[in-house]
């Protein structure tokens, strides 16, 4: 069994991705289940086989702690902890060979608080990756991808787990902009030529010196374009957590 966490930032496609990804996988007679770890969601884009929101209930939390919907958000993210049992013995029982993971909306209430690590621990002794999204449109002016890349290292740092880069909705993106983004993943001097062609006072200065520090940790990795709506790229992204899980990769982003 291999498990992968789809992590990113709220609306950056991880449900549509897990959703569309799976049904993916099975096409090509793998099999392939999904968990649903958002206790938040009201509406999933696909039908998980195992949900966290069965014995994690949001509203049910908010009323007994007299909670907003963020505070009892919080509270939901750390009560997963406490029932991965659950969710392990259903893996357990089903037995598949790839389990895809949805994670709560906002990407700190999984990433960044106590529960994140250890539900990754938890949830099966087996290999496990991430697949971090960075979102297409967002991505794809040179600041923003910046943020995003070390958003994607800091995830690192908490889940210790390979990860794999997708550039998600790439639908929305044309052709030019895409090779773009994807070409400042592979070589920084691209990433630092567009951050200089910025018309920002200090924008550039601060791109430019983060960009170099990414440079020298060797912060280059493949983005994978992936359209969850049109089914593009999921051949790519197939090959890339085959290589990560199978290829004895050295863990490191
Ligand atoms: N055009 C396009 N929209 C997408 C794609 N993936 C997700 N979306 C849209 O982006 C929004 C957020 O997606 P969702 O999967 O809920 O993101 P999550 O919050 O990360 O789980 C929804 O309106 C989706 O329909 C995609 O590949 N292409
Ligand atoms: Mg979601």
């Amino acid at each position: 069994m291999n498990v992968i966490f789809v992590v990113g930032l709220a609306g950056s496609g991880k449900s549509s991705l897990v959703g569309h990804f799976c049904e993916w996988l099975r096409l090509n007679e793998q099999n392939a289940v999904t968990v649903n770890l958002d206790p938040g969601v009201s509406n999933l884009p696909y039908d998980p086989d195992i949900d966290v929101r069965a014995s994690v209930d949001l509203d049910e939390i908010m009323e007994r702690y007299q909670l907003g919907p963020n505070g009892g958000l919080i509270v939901a993210a750390d009560l997963i902890g406490d029932n991965i049992e659950e969710i392990r013995d259903g893996l357990e029982e089903v037995a598949p060979d790839i389990v895809l993971v949805d994670t709560p909306g906002q990407i700190e209430l999984f990433a960044f608080r106590e529960s994140g690590p250890f539900i990754v621990d938890g949830i099966a002794d087996c290999q496990k990756a991430v697949v971090y999204l960075f979102d297409g449109p967002f991505s794809s002016t040179p600041m923003n991808y910046v943020s995003n890349t070390y958003l994607a290292a800091a995830v690192y740092t908490r889940l210790l787990k390979p990860q794999v880069y997708v550039l998600s909705k790439a639908d929305l993106l044309d052709e030019g902009k895409l090779h773009e983004t994807v070409s400042w993943s592979e070589d920084p001097n691209r990433l630092i030529e567009a951050l200089e062609k910025m018309r920002h006072s200090i924008a550039p200065l601060v791109g430019r010196d983060l960009s170099k520090a990414l440079s020298r940790t060797s912060l280059t990795f493949n983005l994978t374009p992936v359209s969850a709506k049109e089914g593009m790229g999921f051949v790519d992204l197939n090959a890339e957590l085959t290589r990560i899980l199978t290829g004895g990769e050295e863990l490191r982003p």
